[in-house]
């Protein structure tokens, strides 16, 4: 068990912009982590492993597809949702990215882009757990640049052969489906050359998933490479609502707003853990390191830019529960809330000391995660880049 128990932050009464729901569902997985991921994430981290046994029950309180409606889905709003991502990334951030994996970015484009059938087939089961689902839109070539893709799309007679390769992808190897983004040619509708979606079952011969071992980083959550060599799939595989690179851009609109209320999590898990280190160490005159200037100084950094991150994440999710939200507003959330999670989680461990390094306390896994978090699903530089167009009006990438 861990050495020092969470207690919650919130400096300016935060909870009081919070509806009795929103509440509600927070304290639930504040719960739901603090029995089940807290005691089992630090042997996770150290093993690799994903703690699947956590799905059925994540399954069973909501978390999946949770602010989409119908489907058995838990329909929260998104202020809601993203309570719950804070609080999976406090646990973890690799717990979170699955959540926002399996929600945003394979239920939400079926949702968006799919057809009947498809929502009928994939959607409750996505939503139970039963099955588990990935997203592949990174090459080992293109990142940043999504747009360069390589993977194609063939139509031959009623089916496409998909054939390209995937780089990065989020529980690759456990996903029973994977969202395909691929180049189909010009299909005679005046679109010409268009990327588009396509749901791939994993078990199609011609498709391969091999884990990227290795990684300091994420450590309980699985990260694998796609090829897919000539995998033939029926043509009511195409997600028929999906056209070009907007597409899978609007699925990362999804995520990139999970991960902004997730970055607050770990920075909370951060913070409090250092400020109720700082006061139970001593080590000149008998009196706690909290009664340093210095010590203090962080723990201050830390709560102001933390209180700046959850009202800024508030008010991007009433945006979003308004229907105004924008994707640079997202972009924005994304790139501060990382940011400063990242600089809670080296402060935090610098206030530990050598005990900052050491995996009885969570803030070394945190620190190494958001390095992640940081690069995945846009990297701060690319929203830097996507805020700037946004005042400017001139592109920079
Ligand atoms: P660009 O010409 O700017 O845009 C193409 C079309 O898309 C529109 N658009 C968006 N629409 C919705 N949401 C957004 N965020 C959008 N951004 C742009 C745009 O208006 C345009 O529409 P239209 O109608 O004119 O066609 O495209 P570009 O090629 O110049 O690229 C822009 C750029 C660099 C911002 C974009 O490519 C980008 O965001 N790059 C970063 C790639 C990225 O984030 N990859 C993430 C992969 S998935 C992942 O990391 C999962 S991690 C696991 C986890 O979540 O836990
Ligand atoms: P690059 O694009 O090569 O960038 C390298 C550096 O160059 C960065 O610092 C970047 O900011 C900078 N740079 C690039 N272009 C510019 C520019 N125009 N101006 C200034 N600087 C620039 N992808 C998926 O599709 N699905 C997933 O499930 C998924 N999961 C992931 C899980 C993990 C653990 C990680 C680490 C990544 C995951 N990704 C996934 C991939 C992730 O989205 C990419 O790593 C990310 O988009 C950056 O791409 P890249 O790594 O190729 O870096």
């Amino acid at each position: 068990m861990p050495a020092i128990k969470f207690r919650g932050v919130d400096f300016i009464d935060f909870d009081g912009l919070l509806n009795d729901d929103e509440r509600l569902v927070r304290d639930t997985a504040r719960k739901f982590i603090e029995d089940n991921l807290v005691p089992i994430i630090e042997e996770c981290n150290r093993a690799g492993r994903f703690p699947r046994e956590l799905v059925k029950p994540m399954a069973d309180l909501g978390f999946f597809g949770a602010s989409l409606n119908g489907y058995g889905c838990a329909g929260m709003s998104n202020v809601e949702y993203g309570l719950v991502t804070q609080e999976l990334e406090r646990g973890d951030s690799g717990v979170r990215s699955f959540v926002s994996v399996q929600s945003a970015l394979v239920m939400y484009p079926i949702y968006a882009f799919g057809s009947d059938e498809q929502k009928n087939t994939w959607l409750p089961a996505l939503r139970k757990g039963e099955k588990l689902g990935c997203f592949g839109l990174t090459e080992p070539n293109f990142g940043s640049n999504p747009g360069g893709m390589r993977a194609r799309a063939m139509k031959v007679g009623k089916a496409y052969v998909l054939n390209g390769e995937k780089m990065w992808i989020t529980s690759g190897s456990i996903a029973d489906v994977a969202v395909i983004w691929a180049k189909v040619d010009d299909e005679g509708d005046g679109k010409g050359e268009t990327i588009r979606g396509f749901l791939v079952e994993t078990d199609r011969p011609g498709f391969k998933a091999n884990d990227i071992h290795g990684k300091w980083s994420l450590r309980a959550s699985v990260t694998s490479g796609l090829s897919l060599q000539d995998v033939r799939i029926p043509e009511s595989n195409l997600l028929p609502g999906s056209s070009g690179l907007k597409s899978p851009l609007m699925c990362l609109n999804q995520a990139r707003y999970g991960i902004s209320w997730g970055a607050v999590g770990a920075a909370m898990a951060c913070y409090d853990c250092a400020l109720q280190y700082s006061l139970l160490r001593k080590q000149f005159r008998n009196e706690p390191i909290a009664s340093h200037q210095l010590v203090q100084e962080k723990l201050a950094w830390m709560i102001n830019e933390i209180t700046k991150a959850q009202l800024l994440v508030l008010q991007v999710g009433r945006l979003k529960d308004a229907g105004k939200v924008q994707h640079q507003h997202i972009s924005m959330a994304k790139r501060n809330n990382v940011w400063m999670a990242l600089e809670c989680a080296r402060l935090s461990r610098d206030i530990l000391g050598a005990n900052g390094v050491a995996d009885d306390y969570p803030i070394m896994r945190h620190l190494m995660n958001l390095e992640s978090v940081k690069t995945y699903e846009g990297t701060h530089d690319i929203h830097t880049l996507i805020i700037g167009a946004s005042v400017t009006g001139i592109d920079a990438f």
